[in-house]
């Protein structure tokens, strides 16, 4: 069965063709077919850990050797990724007449390079996400305000080897949002105000479990507008969408979108 006999495939394009604004919610699914492990799931599993167990303040304390050692293997494999059909069908979308907005918890930077890739030298900035985590290629110091983008690999043999503040000499860790940890306020109402704005949320790859950013496309709901899942399985979110399709979104996202721009 291809995407377009999915049900609901025509009421989501038509929902979509009759919307001037959207917003996207994607996660880490709409990378899964670039290589990009996903968090959760089978997929998801680094060594016997889970994202709780690391992306947390609490674990960079306790042994920030083993969470570089996590960042450092993921930015390694992400490095060589790409983006793949899900993400630039997003990009020229973004790109086209409607106004579109797309927010993200990944911090892999596919969006961004999806978006510069399609607007082929033009001006990318519709295109560009809002990354609600950060991002897993910029470093921050752990004790002043010192930020730089950063893709080079880490040596994390040891405490000494890892990067360390060329301002006040303290250890640099990942510029992401780990649990327990505030977004940045700027960012996050941004996003509840484009997806309260918007007659339609496009939610894709995300298990919908993680907040506050699982709580975005709810402010499109309560707004009157509707909620459009593209997920191979159910979420805490399907009961609330107007159209759930399963599958792969680099499957459904191309056609989906196919002459909306
Ligand atoms: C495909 C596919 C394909 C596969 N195509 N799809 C309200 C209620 C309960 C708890 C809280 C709450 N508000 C806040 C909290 C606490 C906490 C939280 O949400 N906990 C829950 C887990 C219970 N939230 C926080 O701590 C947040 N901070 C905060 O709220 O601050 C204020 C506060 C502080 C203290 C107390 C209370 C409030 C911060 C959350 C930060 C999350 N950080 C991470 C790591 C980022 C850095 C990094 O990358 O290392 O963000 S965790 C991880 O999960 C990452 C992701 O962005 C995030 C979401 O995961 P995502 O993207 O959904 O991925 P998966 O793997 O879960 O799902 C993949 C999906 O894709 C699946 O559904 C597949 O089916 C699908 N898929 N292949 C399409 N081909
Ligand atoms: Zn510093």
């Amino acid at each position: 069965m291809t995407s377009m006999d999915t049900e609901g495939f025509q009421e989501a394009r038509d929902l979509l063709a009759s919307a001037d604004v959207v917003s996207v919610l994607s996660g880490a699914g709409v990378s899964a077919e670039s290589g990009v492990p996903t968090f959760r799931g089978e997929e998801g599993l680094w060594k016997s850990y889970q994202p709780e167990e690391l992306a947390t303040p609490q674990a960079f304390r306790r042994d920030p050797r083993l969470v570089w050692e996590w960042y450092d293997w993921r930015r390694g494999k992400i490095r060589a990724c790409k983006p793949n059909p899900g993400h630039e069908a997003l990009a020229r979308f973004a790109l086209g007449s409607r106004t579109v907005r797309i927010v993200t918890q990944n911090v892999d930077g596919l969006h961004e390079e999806a978006a510069r890739k399609a607007s082929g030298g033009n001006d990318p900035s519709p295109g560009l996400p809002l990354e609600l985590h950060g991002s897993i290629f910029r470093v921050k110091c752990t004790s002043c305000t010192y930020k730089v983008p950063h893709r080079d690999p880490i040596s994390a043999d040891s405490l000494e080897t890892l990067p360390k503040c060329p301002v006040c000499g303290s250890l640099l860790r990942p510029d992401v949002v780990w649990f327990g940890e505030s977004l940045d306020a700027e960012i996050l109402s941004e996003a509840f105000r484009v997806a309260q704005g918007s007659q339609v949320c496009l939610v894709v790859g995300t298990s919908a479990l993680v907040h506050p950013a699982a709580s975005v496309p709810l402010a499109t709901r309560d707004s009157g507008g509707r909620i459009i899942e593209v997920n191979p399985t159910e979420t805490p979110l399907s009961p609330l969408a107007r159209v759930s399709l399963r599958g792969a979104s680099g499957e459904v996202l191309p056609p989906l979108l196919e002459g909306l721009d």
